[in-house]
């Protein structure tokens, strides 16, 4: 058996826009630290080789720290590395690729045509191919290894397995199946798949290794591979990066919605990015700006949006002759017509703002 290190879709270099100019250029920070992890799990794990399935890079222009770091992490690793360019990193004349020195024992898939490396220390034989542009077509038509005695085939590819239109490397299950690999290392798709089997061909991919946006929730990690002939094993490896977490907060029957919203909190949230969504028929509407400023030290960023309705005993008095019962009837009138949840939505909002007005000053009578 052969232990791979098999890692994808890092994103180095992400402009993290919606996190502001400094947290931002923390976030890139850490990712550069995201590859010194995968690194240390590579000693860890005592792997005998490390994949990495594309997209290690988000875009062309990886910045100048970005490059030395890999020049200097990857070799040495003293291990096989090898490196299957993606959608984002795909090699060319002037990709980023060819100005890296990486040392003798990485390996990067440069043609978009299958190739293959001997390792001959590990019985192995390694196949891969790059994107050599934004989109690709099927990698694997018509590729079928010969097997050769006992070596063991790996293959590392960056893909799209499932959906035969996609213009990033439509990867089908009967083109695993007849591929011959005993394992392929797959990126593309950033939520791990877990091990998979098409005939005799395993394969997996990891998912990207640390969340960039609340598309990409939940823990994140590589996966620690196994794979022998006709046997392979897999283990998903979180490597303690921040996460993104989308939370929902029901407000209804809270006093103390800052309480309530704390106490809904499952873990520490103090490395992850939140977004909390507001909903119930709370008493009061939710002051965002306050509970903001109340949260925002206990996460590394914090957005808040409310989608809380008014209880319904808002439109109660709408029949009192004053300032708030004409102002709460003309809008019920509308509410009433309302055609979509949309327009409802908008309408107990107005309704709401308008008695927040109303009731924080005196209610003026209006006989
Ligand atoms: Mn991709």
């Amino acid at each position: 058996m052969i232990r791979i290190l098999h890692a994808a879709d890092l994103h180095l270099d992400s402009p993290f826009q919606a996190l502001g100019r400094e947290r931002a250029a923390l976030r890139r920070g850490e990712q550069r630290g995201m590859l010194e992890r995968i690194a240390a799990a590579v000693r860890e794990t005592e792997a005998d080789m490390l994949v990495l399935a594309g997209d290690l890079f988000d875009s062309d222009s990886p910045y100048p720290e970005t490059a030395r770091l890999l020049e200097q992490v990857l070799p040495e690793l003293g291990v096989p590395v090898f490196i299957a360019p993606g959608n984002h990193d795909w090699y060319g004349p002037r990709s980023p690729w060819t100005r890296l020195e990486l040392g003798e024992n990485v390996h990067i898939f440069t043609d978009a045509d299958i190739g293959c490396v001997r390792v001959p220390a590990l019985n192995a034989r390694v196949w891969g191919a790059a994107f050599t542009g934004r989109h690709r077509s099927a990698p694997l038509t018509g590729f079928a290894a010969e097997k050769d005695g006992d070596t063991i085939d790996i293959m590392v590819l960056h893909g799209e397995v499932g959906d035969p239109s996609s213009p990033y490397g439509p990867v089908s299950e009967m083109d695993l199946a007849r591929s011959g690999m005993d394992y392929v290392a797959l990126g593309h798709n950033h939520v791990c798949s877990g091990l998979r089997r098409a005939g005799n061909t395993f394969y997996a991919w990891p998912g990207c290794p640390e969340g960039r946006g609340f598309d990409e929730t939940g823990e994140k990690g590589v996966l620690l591979v196994e794979a022998g002939r006709r046997a392979c094993r897999a283990k998903f490896m979180p490597l303690g990066g921040r996460r993104y977490e989308t939370l929902t907060v029901d407000l209804t029957g809270s006093n103390d919605h800052t309480a309530t919203v704390r106490s809904a909190l499952g873990r520490d949230p103090a490395r992850d990015v939140y977004r909390v969504i507001l909903t119930g028929t709370p008493d009061t509407p939710p002051d965002l700006p306050r509970l903001q400023s109340a949260l925002e030290g206990q996460f590394f960023a914090l957005e808040l949006r409310d989608g809380t309705r008014l209880s319904r005993d808002v439109w109660q008095g709408r029949e009192v002759l004053s300032l708030r019962g004409l102002y709460l009837a003309k809008l019920w009138e509308r509410y009433q017509a309302a055609q979509t949840d949309d327009e409802r939505t908008a309408i107990e909002l107005a309704a709401r703002y308008g008695l927040q007005a109303l009731e924080n000053g005196e209610e003026p009578p209006l006989a």
